[in-house]
This record gives C-alpha cells, sequence and structure tokens, in this order.
C-alpha cells in the first residue's frame, strides 16, 4: 500500500492504532489467498483492491467528497443504493468482520451480541476506518434488535438516518415500504443538493442491475464441476463489490468470468472433478471474514454458492427498468428490495425455498448453515431450515462462530466429519 498517512490523519484516524490493523491484514492474506494453486489471472485485480484497502479507494472517495460529492455508509442489503448514484452520491458499504474491531465495540455495547454489530461501532469509535471517517452520513435500517439500537450510538459519532424495514411483507407493509423509499429519496435530494429525475434514476438501476449480472454470471461459472474459482475467491470478490466504484468493479469482473468459462470449457479447475461440493446459508461474511470458507476448502470440499447478504441475497433479482417516470421506477425499486428474504421479516418461508432451490441449482452435496453468535433470527430460522433440507435428503449442518480463532480446530473437526458423510 502507498502512503496515505497525510490522508488518513486529515480523516481523523487514530494512526497508531491504526498502524496494528494494517500490520494484521497482509499475513492473513497471504496465508489463505494467496497460498491458493491455480487461481484465476483475474483474481490480481482483486489482490491489488485488498493491498489498496485503506489507500486508493479512500482516496477516491476523498477526491470525490472535496469535488463536492457526498458518501453514504450503509449497513444492509436492503439500502436502495440506487437512490444514492442517482443524485451522484457514493455508496460504501461499512460492515465490520475484523476481530479487530471487537473489544471497541465492547465499549458501549454488550458483549453478548453479534460480532458484525460490535466491529461496525468498533471500526467507528476506534477511529480506524476510513471508510467510516468518509462518509457524509450512515444509514442504518430497522432489521434486528441489536442494528437497530447500534444505530443510536453511531449516530452521537456521525449523523445516522433509520429505514424503516418492514417485518412482515403483507401489501400494507409493501406499501409502507415504498414509503419509505420515497422518504430515504427526499433525504438524498436534500443532502446532496440534487433532484431524482427519470433519466439519473434508470441510469442508477442500470448500474445497480449490472453489477447484479456480474455477480450473477460469477455465481453461474460455480456451478460447473470442477469449479474454476474457489469458494474463498467468490467471497472476497461479493465483499469487494459492496464498497469498489461500480464501473470498474464490473468491468474486471466480466473480464474475470470470461476467463473462467474458458476453464470451464477446456475442464480445468481449482478442485479435482467430483469434490464434495457446499454450499453456505445463513448471516453475512464481511471482510475480513474468511474463517469458514477457509477452513471448509481446507478440509477437502468447495464452496459453490453463498445464501448470504455477502451472496445470493444482494445480486438475485434485478429491478425492472421498465419505468417511465420516477413515481413507477421508484415502486419497481421497493418491489425488488422486499423480495430479499432476510431472517428479520415472519414468516420467511421464501428463505427456506431459495436454500432448497441453491443447493439443487449448485448441485450442492451439502449446505452449512452459518450463523453469527447471538443473531437469533438465523439461528431461529435454522429448525425450518434443516426441515426443508432433511425432506430433500440434502445434508445440513449448523455452524455458529464468532471472528475469533479460539474454536477454529473445533469447527475443522465438525467439517471434516461433515465432509466424510458427503463422500
Ligand atoms: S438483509 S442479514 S444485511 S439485516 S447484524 S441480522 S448477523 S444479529 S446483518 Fe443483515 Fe440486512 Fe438481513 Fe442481510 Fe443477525 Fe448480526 Fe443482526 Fe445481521
Amino acid at each position: 500500500m502507498g502512503d496515505y498517512r497525510n490522508l488518513w490523519e486529515s480523516l481523523g484516524m487514530d494512526l497508531e492504532k491504526h498502524d496494528v490493523l494494517c500490520q494484521a491484514l497482509p499475513p492473513l492474506f497471504d496465508e489463505i489467498y494467496l497460498s491458493q494453486v491455480d487461481r484465476p489471472q483475474g483474481m490480481n485485480y482483486f489482490n491489488f483492491v485488498i493491498a489498496e484497502i485503506h489507500g486508493l479507494r479512500v482516496e477516491e472517495l476523498h477526491t470525490a467528497r472535496i469535488a463536492g460529492r457526498k458518501v453514504f455508509g450503509t449497513f444492509c442489503v436492503f439500502v436502495p443504493t440506487e437512490l444514492i448514484t442517482a443524485c451522484d452520491g457514493i455508496a460504501v458499504g461499512l460492515c465490520g468482520g475484523s476481530q479487530f474491531w471487537v473489544p471497541d465495540g465492547e465499549k458501549v455495547l454488550p458483549r453478548n451480541l453479534c460480532p458484525l454489530i460490535k466491529a461496525s461501532v468498533g471500526a467507528k469509535i476506534s477511529g480506524t476506518c476510513p471508510y467510516f471517517q468518509s462518509c457524509d452520513l450512515l444509514v442504518g435500517e430497522t432489521t434486528c434488535d441489536g442494528k437497530k439500537k447500534a444505530w443510536e450510538i453511531l449516530n452521537e459519532y456521525t449523523p445516522t438516518y433509520v429505514m424503516d424495514l418492514p417485518q412482515m411483507k403483507r401489501e400494507k407493509d409493501l406499501s409502507n415500504w415504498r414509503d419509505e423509499v420515497s422518504r430515504f429519496c427526499e433525504q438524498v435530494e436534500a443532502l446532496t443538493e440534487q433532484k431524482i429525475t427519470s433519466d439519473n434514476l434508470r441510469q442508477a438501476i442500470h448500474l445497480a442491475n449490472e453489477k447484479r449480472r456480474v455477480l450473477s454470471r460469477l455465481y453461474g461459472a460455480r456451478k460447473a464441476d470442477p469449479v474454476p474459482i474457489s469458494g474463498k475467491d467468490a467471497l472476497l470478490i461479493s465483499q469487494i463489490a459492496f464498497y469498489d466504484d461500480p464501473e470498474r468493479f464490473i468491468t474486471q469482473t466480466d473480464a474475470l468470468c470470461e476467463e473462467l468459462e474458458k476453464r470451464i470449457d477446456q475442464g480445468t479447475g481449482v478442485f479435482p472433478k467430483s469434490t464434495p461440493r457446499i454450499l453456505i446459508s445463513g448471516t453475512p461474511q464481511a471482510i475480513p471474514n474468511w474463517k469458514l470458507h477457509h477452513i471448509i476448502e481446507n478440509s477437502g470440499a468447495v464452496i459453490v454458492c453463498e445464501e448470504t447478504c455477502t451472496g445470493t441475497r444482494y445480486f438475485e433479482n434485478m429491478v425492472d427498468e421498465g419505468g417511465e417516470t420516477v413515481d413507477e421506477q421508484m415502486r419497481h425499486l421497493a418491489d425488488r428490495y422486499m423480495g430479499v428474504n432476510c431472517a428479520c421479516f415472519t414468516p420467511n418461508t421464501g428463505r427456506v425455498d431459495d436454500i432448497v432451490r441453491l443447493a439443487k441449482e449448485y448441485h450442492a452435496d451439502g449446505v452449512v448453515h452459518y450463523n453469527l453468535p447471538f443473531c437469533h433470527n438465523y439461528s431461529i430460522e435454522y429448525h425450518q431450515v434443516e426441515r426443508a433440507l432433511k425432506q430433500e435428503g440434502i445434508p445440513v449442518i449448523k455452524v455458529e462462530t464468532d471472528y475469533g480463532e479460539e474454536d477454529s480446530e473445533q469447527i475443522r473437526t465438525r467439517i471434516e466429519a461433515f465432509i466424510e458423510i458427503l463422500r
């Protein structure tokens, strides 16, 4: 990474503490990522993005802000980022995936809380995340209880706007959600001092759909046997999708997909043909949470799909691009987002159906249900997921783990036993 100390200082970061964080990531990335063999050439771009994780993109945000553009930090795939793009703003996904930030989060939050929330809050209050420091507005949402209350704390540091997400999907909930999307639109217009028009919204919807399309293409390649790309690499790309420049991301991912499709034609892969195939389902995996993927892919299986918000829930379902007026476009936008099946909804049978469908589509031999500790929504929903998969004869195991390494060996033992069953 280049020298960005002046930039970080101007963002009010704790440089000493940040140095410790910067030293921890490269060896972790070397061990988990660069040690893989036969990686596609196209991964070089994503390696570069990680090498520059707190550098180049942060500098781009800084330059954009000097030019008057606004940066919005988001934490959930329900935030319609198209509205931000339409008003020439920049959306950046901020969920924290590092154990490094958890102790700082625990200074203001209870310990018995989801690590994703503790890490996200810790990243802000420790002053060690340049993305948090670059945000003009944080956008929270009423999903789980932990997040709902965390916004009140984050608001003490950076203005935080909260979208009221319904907890059910009845007609009246959809109608409330459409209103909520309009309310958010007004907020974005006010902050950016721009007006949404059918033209700028059409372009923004198209750009977001292109990102969905290219992620869908990437995931499509993972249906092949042998698999042309590891689950770890695919996860990395999904994680980067949340903060990279969208146009550049689309170009680079398309180029990678071309390479993957050639590999499929030639019958080459990163794991031998007939390696046991795993579908991950459950809570999101924010950078640098690569723990479960690393354990599974070092235990003789390959991950072929993630039914998570750093997976299919992020890119499945396009926004209908047919709207002519802003009202029609807003309606299509709101409707697409209501199609996301998060466990914060009740009932949420759509997610159970999705998991069964994806397991079949990706020819998964088994499902690993991944749960961050204290995420009750996903933990409780496991009951229905397990029952549906058993009915289909698809083996499933539940793994609940945080960002620490203490339980890695124990998880490895369980995963190895599970893979033995799949063989
Ligand atoms: S749409 S999964 S991104 S809310 S923070 S719910 S893990 S206890 S992140 Fe999420 Fe939106 Fe739903 Fe997706 Fe559980 Fe932790 Fe809450 Fe979490």
